[in-house]
């Protein structure tokens, strides 16, 4: 562990560090963040009533809109001098979100993203290749200054280039590779088609995250990379990676509660859900000094797993995200959800990991197409084979979500790659 005397901490300990933390972080937003003063108000509140994590429940939640409406510093506690650090996302509809770091700050996200890399196997030792894009993004620079803060050897190669990765990977003898695992996979595509074997990397970990994925797509990166596969969470808003990362036993994402306080909603009611339900996450900030964010909804839909875990880490921990509530589609008046596809597709022997959804309207009716790459043998498979894979999966879908899909199987490498998150889903309902 990196910092093994907050990550194995005591559990009561750890709820006492918690609630002074906490405490300290919403008297300075009540003083400091005009947002919060006035949320605080309006909901008749004083900072200094919330005395137990119980108590945190009467707190209205805060949403990305906050940011958006008090766009492009309202949010922040301190004035912009002390800032040192700019970072936003910009998301898919109107302005970015955007985010500042103090000194201090910046000191803990570099511990943060430190102690992932640790829980995940990486050590001093390593060389390791950073190819999430470079800039506003917070992925790259978080992860950047975690692994010189562990004092291992960072590569800032960046996103794009794909063969030059690869070249880089090779030459360089890169042991671990930071990137979405959408673009993991596209790299080992590439090496394929370069005639670069696995065995010829010195690659033994992955550290992919900043979108969602599921255990089908890590067993195709660890196949065909030869790799272990891990995953880390964050969001800008919070602090970027760094917020949650699985161990060695890849059981879940421990989550950094000396930093940040999780809770799980039921997100169409808001009420605060028993341990171990699924529903929303909401984060609150513990040690932030520039941003702090009080009862953020992020949108993401996982569940908080509390049973020990064998790594000594005794911080809970989540399940790797399932979707984001804003990526539920509607279809006809069922709820699909893009990772359910997913799952089905991947335990089909012959479907490339390579997919997307799209969504259309024909006259008042909606309709879903599942457009999926399958491998060579069967793209040229004989007519009637490929007739049954085809079938086979769009009956598989359609019981599942009780609604008529169409699938259609497109020629290897026909969708769009990424080197970036990955975008699966057209609805083209909307233009
Ligand atoms: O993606 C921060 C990050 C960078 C995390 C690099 C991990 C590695 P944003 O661009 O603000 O920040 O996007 C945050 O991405 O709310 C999730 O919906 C999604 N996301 C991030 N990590 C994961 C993950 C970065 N491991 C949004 N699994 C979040 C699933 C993830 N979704």
């Amino acid at each position: 562990m990196w910092e093994k005397e907050y990550e194995s901490m005591d559990r009561t300990d750890l709820e006492q560090l918690q609630l002074e933390r906490l405490q300290a972080t919403l008297n300075r937003a009540y003083r400091s963040v005009r947002f919060y003063n006035q949320l605080f108000d309006q909901a008749g509140i004083l900072p200094e009533e919330i005395k137990t994590m119980d108590d945190l429940a009467r707190i209205p939640f805060t949403r990305k809109s906050a940011l958006r409406d008090n766009y492009p510093y309202g949010m922040f506690a301190v004035p912009l001098r002390e800032v040192v650090r700019i970072h936003s996302s910009s998301g898919t509809s109107g302005k970015p979100t955007v985010v500042g770091y103090t000194r201090g700050d910046l000191v803990n996200w570099s511990n943060l993203v430190a102690r992932i890399l640790v829980a995940a196997g990486v050590s001093s030792e390593d060389v390791i290749q950073i190819a999430f894009g470079y800039g506003l993004f917070t992925g790259a620079f978080g992860l950047h200054y975690g692994v010189e803060r562990l004092g291992a050897s960072v590569i800032p190669v960046s996103s794009g280039n794909t063969e030059k990765q690869i070249m880089i990977m090779k030459d360089y003898r890169t042991t671990v590779l930071v990137c979405t695992p959408s673009y993991a996979l596209h790299i080992a595509e590439v090496m394929k088609e370069m005639g670069v074997h696995p065995n010829e990397l010195s690659l033994k970990i992955g550290c992919f995250g900043a979108e969602a994925w599921s255990e089908g797509i890590r067993k195709k990166i660890e196949e065909s990379l030869y790799i272990r596969a891990t995953d880390n969470y964050g969001l800008s808003e919070i602090i970027g990676p760094g917020v949650a990362g699985e161990c060695q036993y890849k059981c879940g994402l421990h989550i950094q509660e000396d930093h940040f306080i999780a809770e799980i909603i039921n997100p169409d009611t808001g009420e605060r859900l028993p341990l171990g339900e699924e529903g929303e996450l909401v984060l609150t900030t513990i040690t932030k000094e520039a941003l702090p964010m009080i009862r953020y909804r992020t949108g993401d839909i996982t569940r908080l797993l509390t049973d020990p875990c064998p790594c000594g880490r005794t911080f809970v921990r989540m399940a790797r995200v399932s979707g984001r509530t804003d990526d539920m589609l509607i279809i006809r008046g069922v709820n699909v959800f893009p990772s359910q596809i997913e799952y089905i597709l991947l335990e089909e022997e012959g479907a490339e990991p390579h997919y997307q959804l799209i969504v259309d309207r024909e006259g008042a009716l909606d309709t879903l197409e599942v457009r999926l790459e399958v491998s060579d043998k069967i793209f040229y498979d004989e007519m009637k084979l490929q007739q049954e894979f085809q079938n086979r999966i769009q009956k598989k879908i359609s019981s599942l979500l009780g609604l008529n899909v169409k699938v259609t199987l497109v020629e290897p490498r026909t969708l769009e790659r990424t080197t970036g998150k990955a975008r699966r889903v057209i609805d083209n309902r909307k233009l």
